[in-house]
């Protein structure tokens, strides 16, 4: 009995449950790369020759152990460009008795594939590479325990003996996040990065990225990412050993010019299956049992995988799809074109974008504290910013990038994800960064045209939600603050504000084109 095993582009793991049971002598695999997936949203060139790489490279690697894979090339002139078209050419061609598919990462693709009406049937499978079932997350919603992260991520470590000392935690706290809001010494160098010479797939695949896909945002090349699991497993290791003791005490700073600092830049990977996120814990926890890493960085490091990483994968699939649609804060305004141009004189925005252009990839602290600090204090659209997220990051798929951006950042659902909004003044990103010494802008003059535009856009943002957001106990400092605020100032924080905001230009088309 012939089954078609039908692997995603993000499900690139040789365990993965589709791929379990395989019977190399009947079963075909089946990978596609169609247009549709690199233009639902207009993907950062660097993004789409990472994925159409790693995927030739793992359709290599089944081949190499005999096993049949049908691959579909961006070049096939019978190519559909469409998963549900791929889908029902290769049923034609193979005859299955039924097509296996793990549980895909995206709404939109579920919805897809359950409206594939085959002559065979359709298994799906769940994706058994989370720590943390869609049905597992539910019970755990049911029980109270995911209205919080802290609350979930207590219980996973639990359940998973990860940074256990018995029935307690490792070194006596659960979380050793205060201890990790150092902003970098000055004259601190980080450490240089490894990075990956592309491969003969990864030069063929970049060829083809140049020629159909060249009016996407973001640089080509330099293209440094590994491609394959062993290139990941390597990519981990030098994390581990170089920049996990540090990654505690650095994780929320910023520096001009240094754009990986401590981060671990393995997302990518997580994210398509060349990592699993059990082995990346495994492995950072042994380094701490081993003295090599301290347990604020271990910690803390553990907690953006199984807590973040699972809570928002959770609150994705029990809230999706009416979460998309939510705008608490109403919030309306077209998405400004330095988003996609990176010309603007905010310092910290143009560093933000143009490693964002350069790599496919900025920090945590960049995404929540700059870019998306100031879309929220903007008060950009929803569905804009989050398409921007979603296009630009190698690691983005709606699962992780909806609740951080619509969630975490533009506080859009309301506070499912964060209990108040992460909005910051220009105080913020000059304790934690240095960027503010070389900028245009002043962070300590609040008002006219040298001040620094997060200052005063921050107190607007809090003058125009105040109906919904002075309820919030957790903003009840900053709104002591502005009721003790004159009605004049107010007015200037408002008139300094919109002039700001009605001077930047939006963008109307597509992506624009790269430099
Ligand atoms: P590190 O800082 O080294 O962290 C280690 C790992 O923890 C990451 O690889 C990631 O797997 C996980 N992690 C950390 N924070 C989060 C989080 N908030 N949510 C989920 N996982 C987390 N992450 C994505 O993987 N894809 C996205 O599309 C994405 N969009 C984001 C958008 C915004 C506005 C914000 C604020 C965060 C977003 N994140 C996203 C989370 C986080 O910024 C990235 O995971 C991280 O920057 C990836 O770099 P790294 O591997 O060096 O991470
Ligand atoms: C991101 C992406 C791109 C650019 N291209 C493909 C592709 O050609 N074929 C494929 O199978 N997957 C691709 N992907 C990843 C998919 O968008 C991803 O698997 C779905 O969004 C589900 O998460
Ligand atoms: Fe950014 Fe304001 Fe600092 Fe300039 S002064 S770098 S705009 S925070």
């Amino acid at each position: 009995m012939r089954r078609l095993r039908f692997v995603l582009g993000d499900q690139l793991t040789r365990g993965l449950s589709s791929l379990a049971d395989l019977d190399p002598a009947q079963d075909v695999v089946l990978m596609v790369e169609v247009a549709a997936e690199a233009r639902y949203v207009p993907h950062h060139r660097q993004k789409i020759a990472f994925v159409l790489s790693a995927m030739r490279n793992f359709a290599k690697s089944l081949k190499s152990e005999g096993i049949n894979v049908d691959y579909v090339t961006l070049d096939d002139p019978e190519n559909t460009h469409s998963f549900s078209g791929e889908i029902a050419r290769a049923v034609v061609r193979h005859a299955p008795a039924s097509v296996v598919v793990t549980e895909p990462g995206e709404w939109r693709v579920l919805q897809m594939i359950q409206d594939w009406d085959l002559i065979c049937p359709v298994e799906i499978r769940p994706d058994d590479r989370f720590f943390c079932l869609g049905a597992e997350f539910a019970a755990l919603a049911k029980a109270g325990k995911t209205s919080r992260l802290e609350f979930f991520y207590r219980e996973m470590r639990r359940r998973t003996g990860l940074l256990m000392a018995g029935e307690g935690p490792e070194g006596g706290q659960w979380n050793f996040d205060p201890e990790n809001r150092k902003s970098l010494p000055r004259g601190h160098q980080p450490p240089p990065r490894r990075r990956f010479e592309p491969d003969a797939i990864t030069a063929e695949v970049l060829a083809l990225v140049e020629t159909r896909f060249d009016h996407h945002f973001g640089d080509l090349t330099p293209f440094g990412w590994a491609v394959t699991r062993e290139g990941a497993l390597q990519a981990l290791d030098h994390f581990i050993a170089g920049c996990l003791p540090d990654f505690g005490d650095y994780q929320d700073a910023m520096k001009a010019g240094e754009d990986f600092l401590y981060h671990s830049l393995i997302s990518p990977y997580l994210n398509i299956g060349l990592l699993t996120a059990r082995e990346v814990c495994d492995r950072a926890e042994a380094a701490y049992r081993a003295g090599d890493a301290p347990i604020n960085a271990v910690e803390g490091f553990i907690r953006q995988i199984l807590g973040w990483r699972e809570f928002v994968r959770g609150i994705y699939w029990t809230e999706m799809p009416g979460y998309a649609r939510t705008n608490h804060l109403n919030a309306a305004r077209d998405l400004p074109a330095l988003y996609w141009t990176g010309d603007t004189q905010m310092h910290c925005m143009a560093d933000c974008i143009a490693a964002t252009r350069r790599h496919a990839y900025a920090h945590h602290i960049q995404r929540l504290m700059v870019t998306g600090n100031f879309a929220l204090l903007a008060g950009v659209s929803p569905p804009q910013i989050e398409e921007w997220y979603l296009a630009v990051y190698a690691d983005a798929y709606e699962w992780v990038e909806l609740p951080n951006v619509h969630g975490m950042v533009m506080h859009a659902d309301g506070g499912r994800m964060g209990s108040k909004p992460y909005a910051a003044s220009g105080a913020y990103i000059n304790r934690m960064s240095d960027y503010c010494k070389t900028c245009a802008y002043d962070p300590k003059v609040k008002l006219g045209p040298t001040a620094c535009p997060f200052n005063y856009l921050y107190w607007n943002f809090l003058i125009e939600n105040e109906a919904v957001l002075s309820r919030n106990l957790r903003m009840a400092m900053p709104y002591k603050t502005l009721a003790r605020m004159p009605d004049g100032q107010r007015a200037d924080i408002a008139r300094s504000s919109q002039a700001f905001l009605d001077s930047l230009p939006v963008w109307t088309g597509e992506s624009p084109p790269h430099e």
